[in-house]
């Protein structure tokens, strides 16, 4: 598009500046359109950085091979710069921002020499939502590009709005100029990384990773680390949770969220098919959830992000036949295996694997190979309108209402499969002591148990202590229509290490239980740690669940719950002064009550 006077100068002389710094070689204002869409991907095939996918089996979609370097988030280089660290936090990264910014203009200097600097407007919500809010991304990146065009509602559309002062700016480069002689790759990126945020000017600079929240700084950067601060500062909260529409046979709806770590079935839950005859759940949101009290006091929230970047692996049919109809078509496939008909195929998509493949890296794969076809953080970026079961609210600018909030993790021992919190407060406690085991979405070990408090630690921007005080505030704000808050273990395992429960399409059978408590029809009975489904009110009809597997999946083991209260105690020291005194009361109760 051509730079005219309708773009803030504040804007123009960013770019200007950036365009300098980096010496790009030529600046694209993203207009969002189609045929700009198109004309990126061809450029892209044309670099070997997309493979197209045969249209006739999925048109127009692609896949694309990431650097085996570059495959999921850098948390070691993922750094909160305020001021001091104490603000940042004992959870975060944390390096002085006058002397970052000058190590990372070092690194941005002719970064882009030889590529063209794209500058991307976009909005994180609906546009005209009051709780929408304006970044724009400088990248290098044209894969970039495309995937912020299915994330996020990109272009002149968000660009009209701009003004001088109400924008986040996302700096991004792949850290791979194209100095004389060197010829371009198709991914590239830089095995320096930093993924930097500067919470109390409100910007992002990310260096050299290609790769999904990374690189796509509308997701975790802007849309939970930075939007955090924001919601602290202004009194809402912006966090790592699904949103669903639940609907009962009957016709009533109420919409809940569910707060997961990385790669734990958020995408699933969002988008279940019930085994219960006659319920209904639809898709607000997958990944992220911006929050507030309406002027009523009713909790409403809205996705603030326009697609799905959702992990391939063990997506199937049977695990998620919404997500496999989302990608039928328009969609990009990062770093999954190809068919030799041209589709794509990963891990757990069919039962039995095709004879032959090319795997992530290109190479041949068969049955036989040792190694896995597609990554462990393989992706899919879709838009979130051709999902079949997507919200009719989910553009709604006040958000929708909520009823319930979850909370869960991976874990295969301990935590039954659904507790209610007694209040509130206990609820924010059990929120802040969520521990899962780590998986694939991070670079990193796999398989590790880590506290993972609301499923935010690696995108809570400020103080994770002072974030549990933001939580317990809000709840006491005048007029707030509290929801129940629930914490939810669809992992449990038995002895022998088998799942004591069957999970995706039959969890609509904890949230009928949760819909009906919020509706009062069901009873809890209380535990030492909350309450669980009174007998008879969890519905298990059809499930053939025998006595003991349903005795175990909630049972309360003390011995085990005394450890468990031992180690969120000697967690939480970790935040020192700033873990709030509730929840050392809370330790003491639950220990008490045990
Ligand atoms: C994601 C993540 O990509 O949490 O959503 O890592
Ligand atoms: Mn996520």
């Amino acid at each position: 598009m051509q730079v005219n006077n309708s773009i803030p100068k504040k804007l123009k002389t960013w770019v200007h500046d950036v365009a300098i710094l980096t010496n790009a070689e030529t600046v694209h204002w993203c207009d969002g359109s189609e045929k700009e869409y198109d004309s990126l991907c061809q450029q892209l095939i044309k670099n070997k950085t997309f493979i197209p996918l045969n249209p006739t089996v999925r048109p127009h979609s692609f896949l694309a091979r990431s650097n085996p370097d570059d495959v999921a988030r850098v948390e070691d280089s993922t750094y909160i710069c305020s001021q001091t660290a104490e603000e940042a936090g004992p959870t975060n990264n944390w390096s002085d921002p006058t002397e970052m910014k000058t190590k990372l203009t070092m690194l941005f200097h002719n970064s882009m020499t030889g590529r063209t600097l794209y500058v991307i407007p976009f909005s994180m919500g609906p546009i005209g939502s009051p709780m929408a809010k304006f970044g724009v991304q400088i990248t290098d990146s044209p894969y970039v590009v495309c995937s912020m065009r299915i994330m996020t509602r990109m272009g002149n559309q968000a660009l009209e709005h701009l003004t001088d002062d109400n924008w986040i700016p996302c700096l991004h480069s792949v850290g791979s100029p194209l100095v004389e002689h060197i010829k371009d790759v198709p991914w590239p990126c830089n095995p320096e990384k930093y993924i930097v945020h500067f919470p109390e000017t409100r910007e992002i600079w990310s260096y050299g990773s290609g790769y999904g929240g990374n690189a796509l700084l509308g997701k975790k950067c802007f849309a939970l680390r930075i939007a955090s601060v924001m919601a602290r500062d202004e009194g809402w909260l912006a966090e790592h949770m699904l949103i669903v529409g639940v609907t009962n046979p009957e016709g009533k709806k109420r919409y809940m969220m569910a707060a997961f770590p990385s790669a734990c079935g958020k995408t699933n839950l969002a988008m279940l098919t019930p085994s219960l005859p006659g319920w209904k759940i639809e898709t607000v949101g997958d990944d992220i959830a911006w929050i507030h009290f309406d002027k009523e006091g009713q909790l409403r929230a809205i996705n603030p992000e326009a697609g799905f970047f959702g992990v391939a692996p063990g997506t199937s049919l049977a695990s998620n036949p919404n997500a496999i109809k989302s990608l039928e078509k328009n969609a990009i496939f990062t770093n999954v295996a190809l068919t030799d008909d041209g589709d794509v195929w990963w891990e757990g998509m069919t039962k039995k694997p095709p004879d032959h493949l090319m795997d992530w890296l290109g190479k041949d794969w068969t049955p036989q190979s040792n190694s896995k076809a597609a990554q462990p953080n393989s992706r899919f970026t879709v838009s979130a309108a051709q999902c079949p079961v997507i919200d009719p609210q989910w553009n709604s600018p006040e958000g929708v209402p909520i009823s319930a909030i979850l909370f869960g993790g991976r874990r295969s021992t301990v935590i039954p499969l659904v507790t209610e919190a007694f209040d509130w407060q206990h609820g924010v406690f059990l929120g802040a002591s969520i521990s899962s085991e780590t998986t694939a979405a991070a670079t990193g070990a796999v398989g590790q148990m880590r506290h993972d408090p609301f499923a935010m630690l690696p995108f809570c921007g400020y103080n994770m202590g002072d974030y549990f005080s933001h939580w317990l505030n809000m709840g006491k704000k005048k007029h707030a229509k509290l929801p129940k808050i629930y914490y939810v273990n669809w992992f449990r395992k038995n002895k022998n290490g088998e799942y004591l429960w069957p999970g995706f399409g039959e969890n609509s059978r904890v949230l009928k239980w949760i819909f009906e408590r919020a509706e009062n029809t069901v009873e809890a009975q209380e535990t030492p740690i909350g309450g669980v489904p009174k007998p008879g009110t969890l519905d298990i009809s059809g499930l053939h669940l025998d006595a003991d597997t349903l005795v175990e999946l909630f049972n309360v083991d003390k011995k085990a719950w005394i450890q468990e209260s031992e180690s969120l105690a000697n967690y939480f020291k970790l935040f020192g002064k700033h873990l709030p005194k509730a929840f050392n009361d809370e330790i003491d109760k639950l220990r008490k009550r045990l």
